[in-house]
Protein backbone atom coordinates (compact mmCIF):
# COMPACT_ATOMS: atom_id res chain seq x y z
CA UNK A 1 0.00 0.00 0.00
CA UNK A 2 2.96 2.20 -0.13
CA UNK A 3 3.27 4.80 -2.60
CA UNK A 4 4.76 2.53 -5.72
CA UNK A 5 3.26 1.29 -8.70
CA UNK A 6 -0.36 -0.01 -8.65
CA UNK A 7 -0.57 -3.56 -9.77
CA UNK A 8 -2.02 -3.97 -13.43
CA UNK A 9 -5.00 -2.65 -14.11
CA UNK A 10 -5.82 -3.27 -18.32
CA UNK A 11 -9.06 -4.45 -18.98
CA UNK A 12 -10.04 -8.56 -19.66
CA UNK A 13 -9.83 -8.80 -22.78
CA UNK A 14 -9.88 -11.74 -25.90
CA UNK A 15 -7.78 -11.97 -28.56
CA UNK A 16 -4.90 -14.47 -29.88
CA UNK A 17 -2.99 -13.34 -26.82
CA UNK A 18 -5.11 -12.54 -24.06
CA UNK A 19 -8.07 -14.99 -22.90
CA UNK A 20 -10.98 -13.51 -20.19
CA UNK A 21 -13.70 -16.01 -19.21
CA UNK A 22 -16.25 -14.30 -16.72
CA UNK A 23 -16.56 -16.70 -13.74
CA UNK A 24 -20.25 -17.46 -13.61
CA UNK A 25 -20.42 -19.90 -10.60
CA UNK A 26 -22.42 -20.96 -9.14
CA UNK A 27 -21.19 -19.35 -6.36
CA UNK A 28 -22.05 -19.72 -2.24
CA UNK A 29 -21.86 -18.15 0.88
CA UNK A 30 -21.31 -19.00 4.16
CA UNK A 31 -22.10 -16.13 6.55
CA UNK A 32 -19.97 -16.22 10.27
CA UNK A 33 -17.39 -18.46 9.10
CA UNK A 34 -20.10 -21.31 9.58
CA UNK A 35 -20.07 -24.48 6.96
CA UNK A 36 -23.57 -23.62 5.94
CA UNK A 37 -22.83 -22.78 2.15
CA UNK A 38 -26.24 -20.78 0.72
CA UNK A 39 -26.29 -20.23 -3.35
CA UNK A 40 -25.91 -16.36 -4.38
CA UNK A 41 -25.29 -14.66 -7.54
CA UNK A 42 -21.81 -13.01 -8.14
CA UNK A 43 -22.35 -9.72 -8.68
CA UNK A 44 -24.65 -8.58 -5.68
CA UNK A 45 -24.75 -7.31 -2.40
CA UNK A 46 -25.35 -10.23 0.01
CA UNK A 47 -26.87 -7.54 2.47
CA UNK A 48 -29.47 -7.16 -0.67
CA UNK A 49 -30.16 -10.05 -1.44
CA UNK A 50 -30.47 -11.67 2.04
CA UNK A 51 -32.77 -9.31 3.94
CA UNK A 52 -31.87 -10.91 7.14
CA UNK A 53 -28.71 -10.44 6.83
CA UNK A 54 -29.29 -6.52 5.94
CA UNK A 55 -26.93 -5.46 8.51
CA UNK A 56 -24.87 -8.23 8.76
CA UNK A 57 -21.12 -6.42 7.39
CA UNK A 58 -18.73 -9.64 7.26
CA UNK A 59 -16.71 -11.70 7.53
CA UNK A 60 -18.43 -13.54 5.12
CA UNK A 61 -16.92 -16.58 2.60
CA UNK A 62 -17.49 -16.59 -0.90
CA UNK A 63 -16.55 -20.18 -2.62
CA UNK A 64 -16.96 -21.50 -6.27
CA UNK A 65 -14.97 -23.78 -8.78
CA UNK A 66 -13.20 -22.60 -12.14
CA UNK A 67 -11.66 -25.04 -14.42
CA UNK A 68 -8.32 -25.45 -16.08
CA UNK A 69 -8.14 -21.98 -17.99
CA UNK A 70 -6.72 -23.41 -21.64
CA UNK A 71 -3.00 -21.98 -20.68
CA UNK A 72 -0.43 -21.12 -23.70
CA UNK A 73 2.87 -21.93 -22.87
CA UNK A 74 3.95 -18.63 -21.63
CA UNK A 75 0.61 -17.62 -20.15
CA UNK A 76 0.26 -15.75 -16.95
CA UNK A 77 -3.05 -16.96 -14.86
CA UNK A 78 -4.97 -14.73 -12.97
CA UNK A 79 -7.94 -13.44 -11.69
CA UNK A 80 -9.05 -10.08 -11.85
CA UNK A 81 -11.96 -8.76 -9.62
CA UNK A 82 -14.18 -5.74 -10.42
CA UNK A 83 -14.95 -4.46 -6.59
CA UNK A 84 -15.31 -6.69 -3.32
CA UNK A 85 -16.88 -4.28 -0.87
CA UNK A 86 -14.19 -3.93 1.24
CA UNK A 87 -11.26 -6.37 1.85
CA UNK A 88 -11.25 -9.29 0.03
CA UNK A 89 -8.62 -12.34 0.80
CA UNK A 90 -8.28 -15.00 -2.17
CA UNK A 91 -7.21 -18.61 -1.63
CA UNK A 92 -7.21 -20.95 -4.86
CA UNK A 93 -6.88 -24.73 -3.58
CA UNK A 94 -6.29 -23.84 0.12
CA UNK A 95 -3.32 -21.92 -0.90
CA UNK A 96 -3.49 -18.13 0.17
CA UNK A 97 -2.57 -15.77 -2.95
CA UNK A 98 -3.22 -12.14 -1.73
CA UNK A 99 -5.51 -9.85 -0.46
CA UNK A 100 -6.80 -5.94 -1.76
CA UNK A 101 -8.57 -3.48 0.93
CA UNK A 102 -10.79 -0.48 -0.72
CA UNK A 103 -14.30 -1.64 -2.13
CA UNK A 104 -14.79 0.10 -5.66
CA UNK A 105 -11.11 -0.84 -7.41
CA UNK A 106 -10.61 -3.89 -9.61
CA UNK A 107 -7.21 -5.57 -8.54
CA UNK A 108 -6.07 -9.05 -9.99
CA UNK A 109 -4.27 -11.82 -8.18
CA UNK A 110 -2.01 -14.24 -9.92
CA UNK A 111 -1.74 -17.68 -10.00
CA UNK A 112 0.80 -19.84 -10.17
CA UNK A 113 1.24 -22.87 -12.15
CA UNK A 114 1.48 -24.92 -9.02
CA UNK A 115 -2.06 -23.56 -7.56
CA UNK A 116 -3.80 -24.90 -10.65
CA UNK A 117 -5.50 -28.15 -10.77
CA UNK A 118 -8.34 -29.57 -13.26
CA UNK A 119 -10.87 -28.32 -11.13
CA UNK A 120 -9.81 -25.56 -8.85
CA UNK A 121 -11.63 -24.43 -5.21
CA UNK A 122 -11.89 -20.30 -5.15
CA UNK A 123 -12.34 -18.86 -2.06
CA UNK A 124 -12.83 -15.25 -1.36
CA UNK A 125 -13.28 -13.90 2.34
CA UNK A 126 -15.35 -10.52 2.41
CA UNK A 127 -15.37 -8.79 5.19
CA UNK A 128 -16.76 -5.39 5.26
CA UNK A 129 -16.94 -3.79 8.69
CA UNK A 130 -16.59 -0.51 9.04
CA UNK A 131 -13.69 1.11 11.12
CA UNK A 132 -11.84 4.21 11.63
CA UNK A 133 -8.70 3.62 9.95
CA UNK A 134 -10.55 2.13 7.05
CA UNK A 135 -12.03 4.71 3.31
CA UNK A 136 -14.60 5.08 3.22
CA UNK A 137 -14.17 4.73 7.38
CA UNK A 138 -17.15 4.08 10.17
CA UNK A 139 -17.47 3.20 13.95
CA UNK A 140 -15.05 6.35 14.71
CA UNK A 141 -14.80 7.13 17.89
CA UNK A 142 -15.50 10.32 19.27
CA UNK A 143 -12.48 12.28 20.70
CA UNK A 144 -14.00 15.35 21.29
CA UNK A 145 -13.96 17.17 18.08
CA UNK A 146 -15.38 15.27 15.42
CA UNK A 147 -18.79 15.01 15.77
CA UNK A 148 -20.52 13.54 12.87
CA UNK A 149 -23.92 14.92 13.76
CA UNK A 150 -27.39 12.55 12.89
CA UNK A 151 -25.69 9.35 13.86
CA UNK A 152 -26.82 6.37 12.12
CA UNK A 153 -26.85 2.54 11.63
CA UNK A 154 -24.60 0.77 10.38
CA UNK A 155 -22.52 3.61 12.07
CA UNK A 156 -20.57 5.23 8.39
CA UNK A 157 -19.14 8.41 8.51
CA UNK A 158 -20.96 8.40 5.10
CA UNK A 159 -24.83 8.89 4.30
CA UNK A 160 -24.91 5.21 1.89
CA UNK A 161 -25.78 1.69 3.00
CA UNK A 162 -21.88 0.05 3.69
CA UNK A 163 -23.33 -3.17 1.05
CA UNK A 164 -20.98 -5.87 0.97
CA UNK A 165 -19.97 -8.50 -1.64
CA UNK A 166 -18.59 -9.45 -4.81
CA UNK A 167 -20.02 -6.27 -6.37
CA UNK A 168 -18.69 -6.32 -9.85
CA UNK A 169 -17.60 -9.38 -11.89
CA UNK A 170 -14.75 -12.01 -11.55
CA UNK A 171 -12.84 -13.12 -14.58
CA UNK A 172 -10.23 -15.81 -14.97
CA UNK A 173 -7.62 -14.24 -17.55
CA UNK A 174 -4.60 -15.63 -19.34
CA UNK A 175 -2.16 -12.90 -20.66
CA UNK A 176 1.29 -13.99 -22.05
CA UNK A 177 4.37 -13.49 -19.67
CA UNK A 178 6.12 -10.76 -22.26
CA UNK A 179 3.25 -8.81 -22.40
CA UNK A 180 1.39 -5.35 -21.95
CA UNK A 181 2.05 -4.28 -18.40
CA UNK A 182 0.07 -0.56 -19.09
CA UNK A 183 -0.86 1.62 -22.19
CA UNK A 184 -1.55 5.48 -21.84
CA UNK A 185 -3.01 7.75 -24.34
CA UNK A 186 -3.31 11.18 -24.13
CA UNK A 187 -4.52 13.72 -26.33
CA UNK A 188 -3.94 16.93 -27.94
CA UNK A 189 -5.17 19.51 -30.47
CA UNK A 190 -3.36 21.38 -33.13
CA UNK A 191 -5.39 23.49 -34.63
CA UNK A 192 -8.08 21.03 -37.20
CA UNK A 193 -5.34 18.20 -36.10
CA UNK A 194 -5.80 15.52 -32.98
CA UNK A 195 -2.83 14.36 -31.34
CA UNK A 196 -2.19 11.04 -29.56
CA UNK A 197 1.12 10.77 -26.95
CA UNK A 198 1.00 6.64 -26.34
CA UNK A 199 3.01 5.24 -23.78
CA UNK A 200 3.28 1.59 -23.30
CA UNK A 201 4.89 -0.18 -20.27
CA UNK A 202 6.03 -3.92 -20.89
CA UNK A 203 6.90 -6.58 -18.32
CA UNK A 204 10.65 -7.21 -20.06
CA UNK A 205 13.17 -5.26 -20.89
CA UNK A 206 14.50 -7.64 -24.27
CA UNK A 207 14.09 -7.14 -27.52
CA UNK A 208 10.80 -5.80 -29.38
CA UNK A 209 8.91 -3.66 -30.99
CA UNK A 210 5.48 -1.75 -30.23
CA UNK A 211 3.12 -1.55 -33.49
CA UNK A 212 -0.17 0.90 -33.21
CA UNK A 213 -3.19 1.29 -35.42
CA UNK A 214 -5.75 3.75 -35.05
CA UNK A 215 -8.59 3.40 -36.79
CA UNK A 216 -11.77 5.17 -37.37
CA UNK A 217 -13.66 7.71 -40.01
CA UNK A 218 -12.27 6.13 -42.78
CA UNK A 219 -8.64 6.57 -41.50
CA UNK A 220 -6.11 3.91 -40.56
CA UNK A 221 -2.39 4.95 -39.50
CA UNK A 222 -0.04 2.75 -38.19
CA UNK A 223 3.20 3.73 -36.35
CA UNK A 224 5.59 1.43 -34.23
CA UNK A 225 8.60 2.33 -31.71
CA UNK A 226 10.99 0.42 -30.30
CA UNK A 227 10.60 -1.12 -26.75
CA UNK A 228 13.71 0.17 -24.47
CA UNK A 229 14.21 -0.21 -20.79
CA UNK A 230 10.42 -1.75 -20.89
CA UNK A 231 8.89 1.54 -22.51
CA UNK A 232 8.25 2.43 -26.02
CA UNK A 233 6.53 5.65 -26.57
CA UNK A 234 4.58 7.25 -30.04
CA UNK A 235 2.89 10.21 -31.19
CA UNK A 236 0.40 10.09 -33.55
CA UNK A 237 -1.09 13.12 -35.70
CA UNK A 238 -4.48 12.67 -37.14
CA UNK A 239 -5.38 15.41 -39.59
CA UNK A 240 -8.24 16.94 -39.66
CA UNK A 241 -9.44 15.13 -36.49
CA UNK A 242 -13.36 14.28 -35.27
CA UNK A 243 -12.77 15.44 -31.71
CA UNK A 244 -14.97 13.78 -28.62
CA UNK A 245 -17.33 16.07 -26.91
CA UNK A 246 -20.59 15.81 -25.08
CA UNK A 247 -22.82 16.48 -28.06
CA UNK A 248 -20.63 14.00 -30.82
CA UNK A 249 -19.13 11.83 -28.73
CA UNK A 250 -16.52 10.95 -31.59
CA UNK A 251 -14.20 7.55 -30.54
CA UNK A 252 -11.57 5.84 -32.60
CA UNK A 253 -10.07 2.61 -31.90
CA UNK A 254 -6.44 1.85 -30.73
CA UNK A 255 -5.10 -1.09 -31.48
CA UNK A 256 -1.77 -1.74 -29.43
CA UNK A 257 0.76 -4.71 -30.45
CA UNK A 258 4.48 -6.04 -29.37
CA UNK A 259 6.07 -7.67 -31.45
CA UNK A 260 8.96 -9.85 -30.78
CA UNK A 261 11.81 -10.95 -33.81
CA UNK A 262 9.29 -11.03 -36.51
CA UNK A 263 6.62 -12.17 -34.64
CA UNK A 264 3.33 -10.64 -32.23
CA UNK A 265 3.50 -11.50 -28.97
CA UNK A 266 0.85 -9.37 -27.34
CA UNK A 267 -1.75 -7.16 -28.10
CA UNK A 268 -4.28 -4.57 -26.35
CA UNK A 269 -6.83 -2.92 -27.87
CA UNK A 270 -9.02 0.11 -26.77
CA UNK A 271 -11.37 2.69 -27.55
CA UNK A 272 -10.33 6.59 -27.49
CA UNK A 273 -11.57 10.13 -28.29
CA UNK A 274 -9.65 13.06 -29.22
CA UNK A 275 -10.15 16.06 -26.60
CA UNK A 276 -8.79 18.22 -24.56
CA UNK A 277 -9.51 19.25 -20.87
CA UNK A 278 -8.66 22.77 -19.53
CA UNK A 279 -9.29 25.65 -17.17
CA UNK A 280 -8.67 29.35 -18.44
CA UNK A 281 -9.61 31.69 -15.54
CA UNK A 282 -13.04 30.77 -14.38
CA UNK A 283 -14.08 28.46 -17.63
CA UNK A 284 -13.85 24.80 -17.84
CA UNK A 285 -12.96 23.99 -21.62
CA UNK A 286 -13.17 20.68 -23.67
CA UNK A 287 -11.51 21.06 -26.92
CA UNK A 288 -10.59 25.18 -26.12
CA UNK A 289 -15.01 26.03 -25.71
CA UNK A 290 -16.69 26.51 -22.01
CA UNK A 291 -18.72 23.80 -21.36
CA UNK A 292 -21.72 23.78 -18.18
CA UNK A 293 -22.10 20.57 -16.84
CA UNK A 294 -25.48 19.68 -16.21
CA UNK A 295 -26.20 16.36 -14.53
CA UNK A 296 -25.97 14.46 -11.19
CA UNK A 297 -24.25 12.96 -8.38
CA UNK A 298 -25.06 9.66 -8.49
CA UNK A 299 -25.01 6.00 -6.62
CA UNK A 300 -24.53 2.42 -7.95
CA UNK A 301 -27.72 1.22 -5.46
CA UNK A 302 -30.34 -0.96 -7.76
CA UNK A 303 -33.04 -2.40 -6.33
CA UNK A 304 -32.37 -6.29 -6.71
CA UNK A 305 -28.54 -6.09 -6.53
CA UNK A 306 -27.84 -3.43 -4.23
CA UNK A 307 -24.47 -1.85 -5.18
CA UNK A 308 -23.62 -4.95 -7.43
CA UNK A 309 -23.24 -4.28 -11.30
CA UNK A 310 -26.27 -4.81 -13.96
CA UNK A 311 -25.90 -3.89 -16.76
CA UNK A 312 -29.78 -3.90 -17.26
CA UNK A 313 -29.70 -0.91 -14.55
CA UNK A 314 -26.79 0.62 -16.17
CA UNK A 315 -28.84 0.60 -19.47
CA UNK A 316 -32.04 2.27 -17.62
CA UNK A 317 -29.85 5.12 -15.66
CA UNK A 318 -27.92 6.09 -19.02
CA UNK A 319 -31.12 6.40 -20.65
CA UNK A 320 -32.71 8.20 -18.09
CA UNK A 321 -29.98 10.33 -18.01
CA UNK A 322 -30.22 11.35 -21.74
CA UNK A 323 -33.94 11.50 -21.23
CA UNK A 324 -33.96 14.51 -18.66
CA UNK A 325 -30.69 16.62 -20.83
CA UNK A 326 -27.95 15.50 -18.59
CA UNK A 327 -24.32 16.08 -20.05
CA UNK A 328 -22.76 14.67 -17.07
CA UNK A 329 -22.39 13.44 -13.94
CA UNK A 330 -20.14 12.64 -10.85
CA UNK A 331 -18.99 9.25 -9.59
CA UNK A 332 -20.17 10.41 -5.90
CA UNK A 333 -18.78 8.92 -3.94
CA UNK A 334 -16.45 6.04 -5.83
CA UNK A 335 -15.23 4.73 -9.09
CA UNK A 336 -17.92 3.38 -11.07
CA UNK A 337 -17.83 -0.23 -12.29
CA UNK A 338 -15.90 -0.08 -15.93
CA UNK A 339 -19.00 -0.38 -18.28
CA UNK A 340 -20.34 2.93 -17.40
CA UNK A 341 -17.42 4.46 -17.90
CA UNK A 342 -17.26 2.55 -21.80
CA UNK A 343 -21.22 3.79 -21.51
CA UNK A 344 -19.91 7.42 -20.84
CA UNK A 345 -17.41 7.65 -23.68
CA UNK A 346 -19.65 6.26 -26.18
CA UNK A 347 -22.68 8.16 -25.20
CA UNK A 348 -20.67 11.85 -24.55
CA UNK A 349 -21.71 12.02 -21.03
CA UNK A 350 -18.63 14.08 -18.89
CA UNK A 351 -17.79 12.23 -15.86
CA UNK A 352 -16.55 13.55 -12.62
CA UNK A 353 -14.29 10.34 -11.32
CA UNK A 354 -14.51 10.39 -7.80
CA UNK A 355 -12.10 8.28 -5.54
CA UNK A 356 -14.03 6.17 -2.29
CA UNK A 357 -12.40 9.00 -0.27
CA UNK A 358 -15.46 9.89 1.30
CA UNK A 359 -15.84 11.06 5.23
CA UNK A 360 -12.11 11.20 5.50
CA UNK A 361 -11.42 13.19 8.62
CA UNK A 362 -7.78 13.59 9.75
CA UNK A 363 -8.24 12.52 13.93
CA UNK A 364 -5.03 10.85 14.81
CA UNK A 365 -6.80 7.72 15.56
CA UNK A 366 -5.70 5.51 12.35
CA UNK A 367 -4.78 8.38 10.38
CA UNK A 368 -1.68 7.18 8.70
CA UNK A 369 -3.67 4.29 7.36
CA UNK A 370 -6.56 6.14 5.90
CA UNK A 371 -3.64 8.58 4.33
CA UNK A 372 -2.54 5.68 2.74
CA UNK A 373 -5.51 4.70 1.87
CA UNK A 374 -6.56 7.61 -0.32
CA UNK A 375 -3.25 7.13 -2.06
CA UNK A 376 -3.84 4.19 -3.26
CA UNK A 377 -7.04 5.32 -4.57
CA UNK A 378 -5.99 8.06 -6.50
CA UNK A 379 -3.19 5.57 -8.44
CA UNK A 380 -5.58 3.10 -8.58
CA UNK A 381 -8.45 5.15 -9.96
CA UNK A 382 -6.14 6.98 -12.45
CA UNK A 383 -4.77 3.94 -14.01
CA UNK A 384 -7.77 2.21 -13.98
CA UNK A 385 -9.45 5.36 -16.31
CA UNK A 386 -6.96 7.20 -17.99
CA UNK A 387 -7.77 6.40 -20.81
CA UNK A 388 -11.60 7.90 -20.88
CA UNK A 389 -12.36 10.14 -22.91
CA UNK A 390 -15.08 10.49 -20.78
CA UNK A 391 -12.81 11.14 -18.02
CA UNK A 392 -12.68 15.52 -17.54
CA UNK A 393 -12.00 15.63 -14.12
CA UNK A 394 -11.10 13.75 -10.83
CA UNK A 395 -12.29 14.22 -7.72
CA UNK A 396 -9.59 13.07 -5.00
CA UNK A 397 -12.50 12.96 -1.67
CA UNK A 398 -15.78 14.01 -0.97
CA UNK A 399 -16.71 16.35 2.07
CA UNK A 400 -13.52 15.72 3.95
CA UNK A 401 -13.28 17.38 7.21
CA UNK A 402 -10.97 19.60 5.87
CA UNK A 403 -11.05 22.81 7.86
CA UNK A 404 -8.42 21.09 10.21
CA UNK A 405 -5.01 22.29 9.94
CA UNK A 406 -3.43 18.85 8.70
CA UNK A 407 -5.74 18.72 5.59
CA UNK A 408 -3.98 21.84 3.93
CA UNK A 409 -0.43 19.41 3.69
CA UNK A 410 -2.66 16.07 2.76
CA UNK A 411 -4.24 17.51 -0.30
CA UNK A 412 -1.58 19.40 -1.42
CA UNK A 413 0.07 16.28 -1.58
CA UNK A 414 -2.60 14.57 -2.97
CA UNK A 415 -3.30 16.72 -5.49
CA UNK A 416 0.31 16.68 -6.16
CA UNK A 417 -0.01 12.95 -6.62
CA UNK A 418 -2.82 13.33 -9.28
CA UNK A 419 -0.94 15.92 -11.23
CA UNK A 420 1.78 13.48 -11.14
CA UNK A 421 -0.20 10.65 -12.57
CA UNK A 422 -1.72 12.45 -15.18
CA UNK A 423 -1.08 16.26 -16.61
CA UNK A 424 -3.64 16.02 -18.53
CA UNK A 425 -6.96 16.78 -16.34
CA UNK A 426 -7.81 18.87 -13.85
CA UNK A 427 -8.32 17.82 -10.10
CA UNK A 428 -10.57 19.00 -7.40
CA UNK A 429 -12.86 17.20 -4.67
CA UNK A 430 -16.25 18.57 -3.78
CA UNK A 431 -16.62 19.91 -0.25
CA UNK A 432 -19.38 21.28 2.31
CA UNK A 433 -16.70 23.94 3.07
CA UNK A 434 -16.20 27.52 1.85
CA UNK A 435 -13.46 29.89 2.24
CA UNK A 436 -12.12 27.37 5.13
CA UNK A 437 -11.45 24.62 2.69
CA UNK A 438 -8.01 24.62 3.05
CA UNK A 439 -7.43 22.13 0.28
CA UNK A 440 -9.00 24.22 -2.59
CA UNK A 441 -5.73 26.14 -3.11
CA UNK A 442 -3.86 22.78 -4.04
CA UNK A 443 -6.77 21.99 -6.82
CA UNK A 444 -7.91 23.82 -10.20
CA UNK A 445 -11.50 23.77 -10.07
CA UNK A 446 -13.31 24.59 -7.01
CA UNK A 447 -16.48 21.97 -6.29
CA UNK A 448 -18.86 22.57 -3.14
CA UNK A 449 -22.01 20.80 -1.90
CA UNK A 450 -24.68 22.88 -0.21
CA UNK A 451 -28.23 22.49 0.93
CA UNK A 452 -29.26 25.87 2.08
CA UNK A 453 -32.81 25.66 2.14
CA UNK A 454 -32.55 21.98 3.83
CA UNK A 455 -30.02 21.46 6.57
CA UNK A 456 -30.10 25.15 7.13
CA UNK A 457 -33.09 27.93 6.73
CA UNK A 458 -35.63 25.18 6.70
CA UNK A 459 -38.41 25.56 4.01
CA UNK A 460 -36.90 29.61 3.59
CA UNK A 461 -36.01 29.24 0.06
CA UNK A 462 -36.84 32.85 0.18
CA UNK A 463 -33.65 33.43 2.62
CA UNK A 464 -31.61 30.53 0.72
CA UNK A 465 -31.38 31.30 -2.52
CA UNK A 466 -29.94 34.90 -1.98
CA UNK A 467 -27.66 33.64 0.91
CA UNK A 468 -26.02 30.72 -1.72
CA UNK A 469 -26.02 33.58 -4.69
CA UNK A 470 -23.69 35.50 -1.66
CA UNK A 471 -21.55 32.49 -0.77
CA UNK A 472 -20.91 31.25 -4.63
CA UNK A 473 -19.56 34.76 -4.93
CA UNK A 474 -17.55 34.86 -1.78
CA UNK A 475 -15.82 31.50 -2.88
CA UNK A 476 -15.04 32.84 -6.53
CA UNK A 477 -13.58 35.60 -4.72
CA UNK A 478 -11.67 34.07 -2.71
CA UNK A 479 -10.33 31.18 -5.07
CA UNK A 480 -10.68 32.47 -8.58
CA UNK A 481 -11.58 29.37 -10.20
CA UNK A 482 -14.19 27.82 -11.74
CA UNK A 483 -16.74 26.69 -9.52
CA UNK A 484 -19.04 23.54 -9.58
CA UNK A 485 -21.80 23.32 -7.45
CA UNK A 486 -21.33 19.17 -7.51
CA UNK A 487 -24.84 18.90 -4.98
CA UNK A 488 -27.47 20.44 -4.01
CA UNK A 489 -31.30 18.98 -3.46
CA UNK A 490 -33.88 18.35 -1.49
CA UNK A 491 -35.80 15.21 -0.12
CA UNK A 492 -39.25 14.13 -1.35
CA UNK A 493 -41.34 11.60 -0.60
CA UNK A 494 -43.09 10.43 -3.73
CA UNK A 495 -46.46 11.48 -4.08
CA UNK A 496 -46.22 13.90 -1.40
CA UNK A 497 -47.43 17.42 -3.25
CA UNK A 498 -47.75 20.71 -1.83
CA UNK A 499 -49.20 23.67 -3.44
CA UNK A 500 -47.56 25.92 -1.40
CA UNK A 501 -44.23 24.08 -1.84
CA UNK A 502 -43.10 22.62 2.04
CA UNK A 503 -40.17 20.33 2.86
CA UNK A 504 -40.71 16.57 1.55
CA UNK A 505 -43.19 17.46 -1.33
CA UNK A 506 -42.07 17.16 -4.63
CA UNK A 507 -42.96 20.56 -4.90
CA UNK A 508 -40.66 21.62 -2.45
CA UNK A 509 -37.65 19.49 -4.21
CA UNK A 510 -38.50 20.96 -7.48
CA UNK A 511 -38.48 24.92 -6.44
CA UNK A 512 -34.95 23.95 -4.79
CA UNK A 513 -33.27 22.36 -7.91
CA UNK A 514 -35.05 25.30 -10.04
CA UNK A 515 -33.89 27.93 -7.79
CA UNK A 516 -30.48 26.79 -7.34
CA UNK A 517 -30.20 26.19 -11.18
CA UNK A 518 -31.33 29.66 -11.56
CA UNK A 519 -28.85 30.92 -9.69
CA UNK A 520 -26.22 28.91 -11.25
CA UNK A 521 -27.02 30.28 -14.95
CA UNK A 522 -26.80 33.79 -13.74
CA UNK A 523 -22.82 33.26 -13.08
CA UNK A 524 -20.35 32.81 -15.38
CA UNK A 525 -17.96 30.93 -13.17
CA UNK A 526 -20.64 28.77 -12.13
CA UNK A 527 -19.14 25.66 -14.62
CA UNK A 528 -21.86 23.07 -13.59
CA UNK A 529 -24.51 22.26 -11.45
CA UNK A 530 -25.05 18.25 -10.40
CA UNK A 531 -28.21 17.77 -8.46
CA UNK A 532 -27.77 15.28 -5.16
CA UNK A 533 -29.31 12.86 -6.43
CA UNK A 534 -30.43 11.18 -9.75
CA UNK A 535 -32.18 8.21 -7.83
CA UNK A 536 -33.44 7.81 -4.53
CA UNK A 537 -30.89 5.31 -2.45
CA UNK A 538 -30.58 2.84 0.33
CA UNK A 539 -28.70 4.19 3.14
CA UNK A 540 -28.58 3.79 7.00
CA UNK A 541 -31.11 3.87 9.51
CA UNK A 542 -31.72 7.04 11.11
CA UNK A 543 -34.27 9.62 11.96
CA UNK A 544 -33.39 11.91 9.31
CA UNK A 545 -33.67 8.80 6.74
CA UNK A 546 -37.11 7.17 6.68
CA UNK A 547 -37.27 3.98 5.70
CA UNK A 548 -33.27 3.65 5.35
CA UNK A 549 -33.17 5.77 2.43
CA UNK A 550 -32.39 9.56 1.13
CA UNK A 551 -35.01 10.60 -0.80
CA UNK A 552 -33.43 13.11 -2.74
CA UNK A 553 -33.61 11.11 -5.82
CA UNK A 554 -35.38 13.06 -8.72
CA UNK A 555 -35.96 9.89 -9.57
CA UNK A 556 -37.66 6.78 -7.01
CA UNK A 557 -34.95 3.81 -6.32
CA UNK A 558 -37.16 2.16 -8.87
CA UNK A 559 -36.30 4.71 -11.47
CA UNK A 560 -39.66 6.55 -11.68
CA UNK A 561 -39.27 10.36 -12.46
CA UNK A 562 -40.55 12.90 -9.82
CA UNK A 563 -41.77 16.41 -10.68
CA UNK A 564 -38.58 17.32 -10.54
CA UNK A 565 -37.06 15.28 -13.41
CA UNK A 566 -39.97 16.90 -15.86
CA UNK A 567 -38.74 19.64 -14.93
CA UNK A 568 -34.59 19.43 -15.25
CA UNK A 569 -35.73 17.75 -18.97
CA UNK A 570 -37.46 21.20 -19.64
CA UNK A 571 -34.51 23.25 -18.28
CA UNK A 572 -31.45 20.89 -19.63
CA UNK A 573 -32.93 20.49 -22.98
CA UNK A 574 -34.10 23.60 -23.75
CA UNK A 575 -30.46 25.58 -22.44
CA UNK A 576 -27.95 24.93 -24.83
CA UNK A 577 -24.99 26.42 -22.81
CA UNK A 578 -26.27 26.48 -19.23
C1 LIG B 1 -23.82 15.47 1.39
C2 LIG B 1 -23.05 14.21 1.10
C3 LIG B 1 -23.92 13.13 0.46
C4 LIG B 1 -25.23 13.02 1.23
C5 LIG B 1 -25.95 14.36 1.15
C6 LIG B 1 -27.31 14.35 1.88
O1 LIG B 1 -21.95 14.45 0.26
O2 LIG B 1 -23.24 11.90 0.47
O3 LIG B 1 -26.04 11.98 0.76
O4 LIG B 1 -25.13 15.30 1.81
O5 LIG B 1 -27.33 14.63 3.06
O6 LIG B 1 -23.26 16.14 2.44
O7 LIG B 1 -28.30 14.02 1.25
Amino acid sequence: MADMDVQQMMRPQNNKFRKAVEIKGPWYISFYGKNKKIKIPVPASWNEIFPGRRDFLGPAVYTTRFGVPAAAKGSQVYLRFGSVNYLARVSVNGIYLGSHEGGNLPFEIVVPPSALKKSNLLKVEVDGALAQDRVPPGNVVFDGRDAFANRQYPETSFDFFPYCGIHRKVFLCERPERAIDDITVKTLTDGKDGILKVSIKTSFSGGATACFELKGFGKVIKISAAVKHCRAAVSIRVKNAKLWNTEKPNLYTLTAKLNSYGRDIDEYKLLTGIRTVSIKGSRLLINNKPVFLKGFGRHEDYPGTGRGFSHAWNEIDFKLMKWAGANSFRTSHYPYDEEQMDMADRSGLMVIDETPAVGMFFNSAGLKKRVELCRQYVREMIARDKNHACVIMWSLANEPHSNRPAAGEFFKRLAGLAHSLDDTRPATIASYLGAGEKAFKYLDAVCVNRYLGWYTQQGRLDLALPMLSQDLDAIHKKFGKPVILTEFGADALPGTRAKNPEMFSEDYQAAMIKGYLDIAAKKTFVAGAHVWNMCDFKTGQGIHRPGGMNWKGVFTRERKPKLAAYLLRSLWRKRKAK
